[in-house]
């Protein structure tokens, strides 16, 4: 298709000009990084227009919109996006390919915007894109870190981590914003005065520190719409910087201080998954842009709009996860101080404004603030919390009168802590989880008490991924041949239309091409990992992998384990009839979870044996890709077999990866747990191979202090020897002491509060077994086939625009906006 916003000549002409610009350089002189660039500008030079246009239209037709608050964005990269949601991929290829620059090489001089760590900052970028795509105005309010998440090497087998300096060469997207810089202040003390006129209280804070908050705007595009919204993230900056005026110029340690504040506040994402470690600075972070964002988005209301008390028919907050749940005393602090609300009047706007979804049910993952931290960087805040926490618990007196349990349980400040997830709860319109399990965990354990005090505001939103990225983008073969196949476009914004290949599971040539497609994918994974890797792989073999953050709940080490077993049996029988399988894992371990990065050790010292054992003939290779990340992910779920998704039941909230594999026609072996429970709903129990205990199951066994793994260990001969080689030197050149921790953690109760606390003992066999059904039905090339396209097939459910569809009718109730160009 012919599009006029890309006229060939005209844009070969810009690419030129900027090269020569920016650059004083002809494009045969330019490099990669600068090309990049060049083409980038270029690209952003029509999403201008488009942004303006959408600007324009939210101007005149004043639609609800949503505010996506998010610690984490992982965006992946712009370009190759930017150029399929503009359906300009194909022409811009063709255009530099006249040039002589090659699209792919250029994409990959995009640095990954890898601001964040996994599954929930991937979700809040797949969001913004069907947001956008479906034609609603949202706003996404994060924070613009300096370092991202953290480059990962390997060397000799374990974890280095490298700062990601991802603004380096400048970012062509970004838009920096210094018209609606925001000053945000932390610490000092509380003044309290009374109004003359209406003798009023009012609340001046004293003695605080403060940094200027400088929003940068990164468009996100919506697919061949024209519609163009907002992801704003917050920069630092001292306040002597902007006001030189009237800064005080004797005061110059109060310069430095705040030079300091601002540089330290935004240097770094934490790079924790699921763990809460409670620092100062995170929770600093947390306000920053929390405060800065509502006092735009309240400005930004006032402008057109003279009754604060009408703010939620317009907008709309949206909490992920209790990070940012701070805006609840914020936005009351904004109302009651600024806009002189009563308390109630403030309360009801709060209230009818922000929404909470919870992305985790692990204990330690639970944000609780000490008092004491709390109250001193954020005076004011706290002394409105404590309000919240006074009224409520005379709520739960009336409902429950006498009932100190419920008190103690529910109360939002208690044990010296401020607990966010009970302040999100209690303020929240809406309490939503991620997947039909995962919310059904929530009410029935996690959060009884409030489901029971509450039931109208908790609701299921299971989870979602964008087929724009993750198979337009990811996986170019399949989707042309889903759109030949199905005779439409239209599955690239319906993802339901993908049933339509169902018939084509009886038809021969049919599996054979999407097979093939497979393999070419396949083959592209192979030369990425000889490249970075430097492993030769087998595309022939079962590719069988798990990418995600690593954590003992998500199992990796049963999965090596099981390796370890499979290596030990083809050892022992070499004549043991064996399909070749590799593989592979990607994954990243926070840098201070030292038993997180004892398993990738372990992992890479198991390949190194079986790598270079020749007697097993290539039957098993192992590979561990370096740095995981948005980018080598695509090429990666492209070229899987086997999803691996092993998780403790109960543990994983939904998973997002799951769905991205399904969706590019690999098999999922897991677990029931999280989304994989609809997951085989949708592809039938016959497409996937689960196995394991069920949650009901592993929660009673936890509600009776655990399982004992001795009797597992005594009872099963190879469950016995691949624990004990973690202890007899076979994978550390004879340290008996590498992998002891690890050995301890499955069998000693000293070494965890449980032992074997994610029962991969208990689920050892089980998942043996189903292991070997895989080895089985790969074998079978026609039916293996008919699975794949099945899972390709039956993923409708699973597109982030199904998700966000349902976010908009059942929470956020916003206007649908169409702009006609
Ligand atoms: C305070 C430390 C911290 C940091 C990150 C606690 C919790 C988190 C996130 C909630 C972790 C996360 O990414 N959770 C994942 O969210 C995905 C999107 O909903 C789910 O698919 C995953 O199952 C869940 O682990």
């Amino acid at each position: 298709m012919y599009n006029p916003r890309f006229e060939k000549n005209a844009f070969k002409k810009e690419v030129e000009n900027n090269v020569k610009t920016l650059f004083r350089k002809t494009v045969e002189e330019a490099n990669q990084q600068q090309l990049f660039q060049a083409v980038s500008y270029a690209v952003k030079e029509v999403i201008i227009d488009d942004w303006l246009a959408t600007q324009k239209k939210y101007d005149e037709e004043d639609p609800k919109m949503v505010y996506y608050m998010s610690m984490e964005f992982l965006m992946g990269r712009a370009l190759g996006n930017n150029l399929i949601n503009m359906t300009a991929y194909t022409e811009v290829k063709e255009a530099l390919d006249e040039m002589g620059i090659n699209l792919n090489a250029i994409e990959d001089q995009e640095p990954d915007p890898a601001l964040g760590n996994g599954g929930l900052g991937r979700l809040a970028a797949c969001f913004l894109d069907s947001l956008t795509t479906l034609g609603y105005a949202a706003y996404g309010c994060g924070i613009r870190y300096r370092y991202g998440m953290f480059k990962q090497k390997i060397e000799d087998g374990c974890q280095i981590e490298m700062p990601d300096n991802w603004l380096k060469d400048g970012n062509p997207f970004e838009l920096r914003r210094p018209e609606y810089a925001k000053e945000v202040r932390f610490g000092g003390n509380i003044r309290v005065q009374y109004d003359d006129v209406t003798g009023e209280m009012r609340f001046a804070q004293e003695n605080y520190e403060s940094v200027m908050a400088v929003p940068y705007d990164y468009p996100i595009v919506g697919y061949n719409n024209h519609v163009v919204n907002t992801l704003r993230i917050w920069d630092a900056e001292p306040i002597v910087d902007f006001e030189l005026n009237s800064f005080d110029r004797g005061d110059y340690h109060k310069a430095v201080e705040q030079q300091n504040l601002a540089k330290t506040i935004v240097e770094v994402l934490y790079p924790n998954d699921n763990h809460y470690a409670g620092k100062e600075l995170r929770l600093k972070q947390q306000y920053f842009f929390v405060s800065a964002s509502l006092q735009e988005a309240v400005d930004k209301y006032k402008r057109t709009h003279d009754d604060i008390t009408k703010l939620y028919e317009k907008m709309t907050i949206q909490m992920n996860d209790t990070h940012p749940t701070v805006a609840v005393a914020e936005l009351m602090r904004i109302l009651l101080d600024e806009e002189g609300l009563g308390w109630n009047e403030a309360w009801n706007v709060t209230t009818k404004t922000c929404a909470y979804t919870n992305h985790t049910i692990m204990a330690e993952a639970l944000e609780k603030w000490p008092i004491d931290l709390f109250s001193r960087l954020l005076p004011r805040v706290y002394q409105i919390i404590q309000e919240i926490d006074r009224r409520f618990i005379l709520q739960i007196h009336a409902q429950y009168p006498g009932n100190e349990e419920k008190v103690r349980k529910m109360a939002i400040l208690r044990d010296g802590q401020v607990k966010m997830a009970h302040l999100a709860i209690v303020a929240g319109y809406s309490v939503n989880g991620v997947a039909r399990l995962h919310t059904e965990i929530l009410k029935n354990q996690e959060l009884k008490d409030f489901y029971q005090m509450m039931p109208d505001k908790f609701n299921n939103k299971t989870n979602g991924i964008t087929q724009r990225r993750f198979l337009m983008h990811g996986n170019h073969l399949l989707a042309d041949w889903v759109t030949e196949k199905i005779g439409t476009k239209d599955w690239i914004t319906d993802l339901s239309l993908m049933k339509g290949l169902k018939p084509l599971a009886e038809d021969k040539a049919a599996l054979e091409e999407f097979m093939q497609i497979k393999f070419k994918n396949k083959e592209r994974l192979a030369a990425y990992i000889k490249e970075h890797n430097g492993v030769e792989v087998d595309p022939r073999s079962i590719f069988d992998v798990q990418v995600k953050r690593l954590h003992e709940y998500k199992r990796q080490l049963l999965n090596i384990l099981h390796v370890m077993y499979l290596y030990n049996q083809l050892k022992e029988h070499p004549e043991i009839e064996f399909y070749p399988r590799t593989f592979i894992f990607g994954a990243k371990a926070s840098a201070g979870y030292i038993r997180a990065k004892q398993i990738i050790k372990l992992i890479n010292s198991v390949a190194e044996v079986v790598n270079n054992d020749q007697s097993i003939n290539g039957k098993l290779k192992i590979v561990f890709i370096e740095d995981y990340r948005v980018s080598n992910a695509e090429w990666i779920f492209a070229a899987a077999d086997v999803s691996e998704q092993i998780s403790t039941a109960s543990k994983e909230a939904s998973g997002t990866g799951n769905m991205k594999f399904m969706l590019n026609g690999a098999l999922t072996i897991g677990t029931m747990d999280g989304a994989n429970v609809e997951i085989v709903e949708e592809v039938g129990e016959e497409n996937a191979f689960i196995f394991g205990l069920s949650s009901d199951e592993v929660i009673n066994y936890e509600q009776h202090g655990g399982y004992n793994p001795m009797d597992i260990y005594n009872s099963d001969p190879d469950v016995r020897r691949v624990v004990d080689q973690l202890v007899d030197g076979t994978y550390a050149h004879g340290n008996r002491e590498m992998y002891r921790d690890l050995y301890n953690s499955l069998l000693n109760t000293k070494s965890s509060s449980r032992a074997d606390m994610y029962f991969i003992l208990k689920d050892f066999r089980a998942y043996a077994e189903a292991q070997k059904k895989v080895g089985e039905a790969y074998k079978d090339t026609e039916s293996w086939a008919k699975k794949a396209l099945l899972n390709t097939a039956c993923c409708g459910k699973f597109s982030s625009d199904r998700t966000i569809q349902e976010y908009i009718d059942d929470i956020w109730k916003l206007d649908k906006v169409e702009i006609n160009l």
